[in-house]
């Protein structure tokens, strides 16, 4: 069963390489990004709640996260694995994720259980994510608002790192090179 999460600032390439391993290994890329902005686009109740935090650059409350992420692992694609991008950004989200593992494992039988979830920390410098997310362009990509996304991401998502090293589960990649090396380096990483 292959499982992967993407760690890694805002801009670092999650999003972009979450899809490209997505094609190569056919398991779904769940971006908790993506489905949020897809709700905003439809101005859905969730849309219309977790607007005000993403313009701002904030976390979206967990409360409205985690039915939402738990949804979307239920559907019957990611019953044979998935690649979460942009999730967990917190420990209470990380925490979730233990449990849906578990709970995973438990519905798969005895076949592949004792596969380990790969988790990756893509490391680019600030500079450099600062430059790729103002190239990009999208909403919340101005100067004030990616600043303020790094201080957060800095504050609750980056703890998660040693969380993870500290469990032998992380594998550090170095995201400030082209898509294609990254994608590369992903793929030895996700293979061992
Ligand atoms: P996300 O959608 O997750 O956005 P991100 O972290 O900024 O982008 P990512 O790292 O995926 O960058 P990408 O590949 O696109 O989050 C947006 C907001 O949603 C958050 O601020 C928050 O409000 C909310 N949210 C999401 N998940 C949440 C959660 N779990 N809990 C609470 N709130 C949540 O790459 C960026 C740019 O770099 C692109 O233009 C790309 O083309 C370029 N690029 C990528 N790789 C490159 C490379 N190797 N070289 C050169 N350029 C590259």
């Amino acid at each position: 069963m292959v499982q992967v999460i993407f760690l890694g600032p805002p801009g670092s390439g999650k999003g972009t390489q979450a899809a490209r391993l997505s094609e190569l290994l056919a398991v779904p890329h769940i971006s908790t990004g993506d489905i949020l902005r897809t709700h905003v686009a439809q101005q859905t109740d969730l849309g219309q709640k977790a607007k005000a935090f993403m313009d701002s650059g904030d976390l979206v409350p967990d409360q409205l996260i985690l039915d939402m992420v738990q949804d979307r692992l239920h559907q019957p694609d990611a019953q044979k694995g998935w690649i979460l991008d942009g999730f967990p950004r917190n420990v209470a989200q990380a925490s979730f994720v233990e449990e849906v593992v578990l709970q995973q494992k438990a519905e798969n039988g005895s076949g592949n259980s004792d596969d380990p979830v790969s988790i990756i920390n893509l490391e680019v410098p600030d500079e450099v994510l600062i430059e790729r997310l103002l190239a990009r362009g999208r909403a919340d990509d101005c100067e004030e608002t990616i600043r303020h996304r790094l201080q957060v991401y800095r504050e609750q998502t980056a703890p998660l790192i040693e969380y993870y090293r500290t469990r032998n589960q992380l594998s550090v990649v170095n995201g400030n090179l082209s898509v294609d090396q990254v994608t590369a380096e992903l793929k030895k990483a996700v293979a061992s």
